[in-house]
């Protein structure tokens, strides 16, 4: 299929824009291993679970963006997130529940 240079110089640049914000976007998910350290921060009294103001706290210091790309966290967003981590119902996100919440 023929192409002309300006084209193809064009789609170059889109595509190493793309992996550009995809290296980004990898770095703010880290890997398993390092969600796993990351999880241990969050659960700051160490009781291997991430109750919701752990989660509050984190996210405030991170300073994540909410769903709504908005870095002020109300108390709706972080528990609605929680919720939606929360597998087993039980109000606190574990270590497989964390780390399915970061691959998502
Ligand atoms: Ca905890
Ligand atoms: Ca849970």
């Amino acid at each position: 299929m023929p192409r002309s240079k300006s084209k193809g110089r064009d789609r170059t640049n889109d595509l190493q824009n793309k992996i550009k914000i995809r290296r980004q976007s990898r770095s703010k998910s880290p890997s398993k291993r390092q969600s796993s350290s990351f999880y241990h921060q969050i659960d700051s009294d160490g009781s291997g679970t991430i109750s919701f103001n752990e989660l509050c706290q984190a996210l405030k210091s991170l300073s994540y963006k909410s769903p709504k790309g908005e870095v002020d966290w109300n108390d709706d967003v972080v528990w609605e997130m929680l919720d939606a981590a929360d597998a087993d119902g039980d109000g606190e996100i574990n270590e497989a529940e964390f780390l399915n919440m970061m691959v998502r």
